[in-house]
């Protein structure tokens, strides 16, 4: 096999990640079997479908309704009056102030604009009426084969918040299993809200009581078992506010400890802890109003200590808390750090988050997921992260070669695909 050189690798690279297809481990999209509110050639639409696609729900993502609120603040605009407004007028409102009349530099701007073009539309249009007629002649479920091989993914892995009634009572009307999706339960109620998601849980036949007897035990791990068998859940997901600590023997651990992590044992799936999100910092923003802050590294590594049977996949919203995620990993083979997650989800720290990752971990990560939303930000979401990757992985193996290994095609395939799908993969399967 022919070593590749220094002059071979930028282009060598670019061209093995574009080509190795994707396992994306964290997104919020549907199949259509849950219905979707966009018009487009074929069924009826369904006003509360949760499969969002098409350009008025690109223009309308919750990062864009975050950054119009500084264009045109509330005391132009108020809230209530902004959220009155229809889908295509929130759109428009967008496509106005942060497209027409300002340049759309930022990330999530920037990610219509590749979105649009890859699609081999034209994103310079002073109106988005010309690109709505183009999406309603779209079907679906064809979409969603174009989209995923526009953005070279293999395998959606979705969101199943089980404590959310639109979806909640889609799963128990029965839906078909789509080859293209994978299922997994996702419960923050379950652990930040005990006194709310046990009489949920009572509501729903679960013999629970608000304290923690056998019977409450055994009722959880029923409901667990029961909705993981239902959405075929590959892992369990819960996000986790900043001042999350274990132990510290509330609700929220106490559920972990004896509830979650031994069905997620006794099932043999990893239990995915997204930590360090704030939630509702200004509710009027709604789906927007989220932020982030710093987390203790120390509980994600005394969960990896007293579970050492559970395989945790980790990802944190604080740029500060990276390092020493990182170098946790080093210590425990039951932790895998994934994802540069929602703000994190930028040029400049997926370029400092991967090389500090590569530095400490070598190929045993999982750089990105894409946290879509909108099935057609799959296209720029790891259009952007493919290449980001790229340069960093360009540079690792330039200082590679130059201490004397001898690097070839087959070794940077071997680990794109590592990167991209084996490691998400194989820690599935323990
Ligand atoms: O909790 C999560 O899974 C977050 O990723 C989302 O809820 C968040 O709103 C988001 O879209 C981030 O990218
Ligand atoms: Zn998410």
């Amino acid at each position: 096999m022919s070593r590749l050189s220094a002059s071979e690798l930028p282009s060598a690279v670019e061209q093995v990640l574009a080509s190795t297809p994707v396992v994306d481990m964290h997104t919020h999209l549907y199949p259509p079997t849950f219905g979707t509110p966009t018009p487009h050639r074929g069924n009826a639409i369904d006003p509360n479908g949760l499969m969002l696609w098409g350009v008025d729900e690109l223009v309308t993502y919750h990062y864009l309704i975050a950054e119009v609120f500084r264009a045109v603040p509330a005391t132009k605009l108020p809230y209530e009056q902004f959220w009155a407004m229809s889908k295509a007028e929130q759109a428009d409102h967008i496509w106005k102030h942060l497209f027409v009349e300002r340049t759309p530099i930022s990330e999530a701007c920037r990610g219509v604009v590749t979105t649009l073009s890859k699609l081999g539309l034209d994103p310079g249009v002073k109106s988005l009426d010309t690109l709505r007629t183009w999406f309603r002649e779209q079907e679906p479920s064809e979409y969603i084969d174009k989209v995923m091989e526009l953005a070279n993914v293999s395998s959606i892995t979705m969101t199943n918040a089980v404590f959310d009634n639109n979806e909640r009572t889609r799963w128990q009307a029965g839906i078909a299993p789509d080859p293209r999706f994978t299922g997994v339960l996702r419960f923050d109620q379950l652990l930040l809200d005990w006194p709310h998601s046990g009489r949920k849980l009572a509501e729903w036949g679960y013999a629970v009581t608000p304290d923690f007897n056998d019977t409450t035990v055994g009722e959880v791990k029923r409901f667990l078992n029961e909705w993981c068998d239902r959405v075929n859940a590959i892992y369990c997901a819960v996000s986790l506010p900043p001042d999350f600590t274990f132990p510290d023997f509330d609700a929220c651990d106490t559920l972990m400890a004896k509830c979650v992590l031994p069905v997620c044992e006794e099932r043999n799936i990893p239990f995915a802890m997204m930590i360090g999100s704030r939630r509702g910092v200004n509710p009027a923003l709604k789906d927007a109003a989220d932020m982030g802050g710093a987390a203790d590294v120390q509980s994600v590594c005394n969960l990896c200590r007293q579970f050492p049977r559970n395989r945790f996949f980790v990802t944190m919203l604080a740029r500060e808390n990276q390092h020493e995620l990182a170098v946790a990993a080093r210590k425990f083979g039951n932790l895998m750090v994934f994802g540069c997650w929602w703000f994190l989800n930028n040029p400049s720290l997926i370029d400092e988050m991967t090389r500090l990752r590569i530095e400490l971990l070598g190929t045993t990560v999982i750089p990105q997921h894409s946290d879509a939303r909108v099935l057609d930000q799959l296209i720029y979401k790891w259009d952007h992260s493919r290449r980001v990757i790229g340069r960093v992985l360009t540079e690792k193996y330039s200082d590679l070669l130059a201490a004397g290994w001898p690097l070839t095609r087959t070794e940077v395939e071997r680990d794109a695909k590592q990167f991209l799908g084996e490691n998400f993969t194989n820690f599935l399967g323990g």
